[in-house]
């Protein structure tokens, strides 16, 4: 055996394995490389076993050869190894933290809130920023709360103004949400400041904006000095806030026998943008916020001294504010199910569903 051509095998066997580390990217590939250079059967492996056919004078010098470049090439690999598990080490712990399997799961949505439902929790935020509570009241009344204490007595003609279902018990279903005025007044005593959103039921004959199941939302602030600008301003607050741009609106006198002075504000008809359609009844507005400063006998009917304070009302008609709030043109859609209400209501942007029925 010749020991010049020994090394000259080795040099050309160490560049190889150099070459051969070109774009290994995997501990694993490069395992796969080394055992062809210096398993048992690769190229460097079986050269390591030769030593013995050398002439005893040579297999010093064929032994260090061999052992120089067998050195030389594990620590080629060595080095290669750590870089590369280096970096696989540094990817995996990036994906872990874009991936924390401790947190707990989002739930799939399983359907969406009705749109009267999503316009009265909007309300309630709204008002609950501005130092509002949110109360209730039962929807079976006795006809103390729901007339009598609002300064309707029975042979009343403001009976008349809501048809209303009478029930075998001698209760009633109520007709408006301002029986909770004097349950509230009762219950707090003033200041008060609460609202009430909650269903209410009419003998009515139904058309496009009328239901004989609908929502409304009672708004009750009583304090000293209590004004029509305090009213004004926290009506004007609410029809930005919901619809979040200016709202065409105008108020006139209203008649209502629990407020004094009572006043109706309509908006502009957001259906037909104000030109008059059935939603409207092709008047262009819609009655929506009647309001007024609460009546002194109503405030003594919930035990408070009207000379010592005053308060406002308002009865708002939550069901057609979401019917304009999202292009909602027919009240009946909003108790009859229809899944393309149903689905969230900021998809029902701009005049649309039932409009001009
Ligand atoms: C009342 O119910 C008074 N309680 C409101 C009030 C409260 C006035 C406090 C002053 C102070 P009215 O009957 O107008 O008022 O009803 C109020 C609102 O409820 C209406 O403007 C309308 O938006 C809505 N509404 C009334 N009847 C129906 C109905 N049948 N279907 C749908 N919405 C209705």
């Amino acid at each position: 055996m010749d020991i010049e051509k020994l090394q000259q095998q080795l040099a050309d066997i160490q560049s190889q394995a150099k070459s051969s580390l070109d774009g290994v990217a995997s501990v694993q590939a490069l395992r796969e490389i080394r055992a062809r250079f210096l398993g048992k059967k690769g190229t460097l492996g079986k050269l390591m076993g030769t030593v013995r056919d050398y002439l005893p004078e040579q297999r010093g010098q064929a032994g260090q050869a061999l052992n120089k470049a067998n050195k030389a090439v594990g620590e080629l690999f060595e080095r290669m190894t750590e870089q590369i598990a280096s970096k696989e080490v540094a990817a995996e712990a990036s994906q872990a933290s874009a991936f924390d399997p401790t947190l707990p799961g989002v739930r799939p949505m399983l359907g969406n809130v009705h749109p009267v439902t999503a316009v009265q929790w909007e309300i309630e935020h709204i008002f609950q920023r501005l130092g509002f509570t949110v109360e209730a009241g039962p929807e079976m009344e006795s006809d103390y709360y729901n007339f009598e204490a609002l300064n309707i007595p029975a042979d009343h003609p403001a009976r008349d103004m809501q048809d209303t279902f009478w029930l075998k018990n001698g209760m009633l279903l109520r007709t408006h949400t301002s029986p909770v005025q004097n349950r509230s007044m009762k219950k707090f005593g003033p200041p008060i400041r609460c609202i009430v959103p909650g269903r209410c039921f009419r003998y009515e004959t139904i058309d496009a904006s009328h239901e004989n199941t609908f929502h409304q939302c009672e708004g009750l602030m009583v304090d000293r000095s209590i004004s029509i600008a305090n009213l004004i301003a926290v009506m004007k607050l609410l029809l930005r806030e919901v619809f979040r741009r200016e709202v065409k609106v105008r108020l006139r006198p209203g008649f209502f026998p629990f407020v004094e002075p009572g006043f109706e504000l309509d908006m502009s008809c957001l259906i037909c943008d104000g030109k008059g359609c059935a939603t409207c009844k092709r008047s262009g507005w819609i009655e929506i916020l009647p309001c007024g400063m609460v009546h002194p006998s109503v405030l003594r009917h919930g035990g408070i001294d009207p000379h010592e304070y005053t308060g406002f009302a308002f009865g708002l008609g939550l069901t057609r504010l979401a019917m304009m709030k999202y292009g909602i043109g027919d009240i009946r859609v909003m108790n009859a199910g229809d899944l393309r209400a149903l689905v969230h209501p900021s998809r029902l942007t701009g005049p649309g569903i039932g409009a001009n029925t």
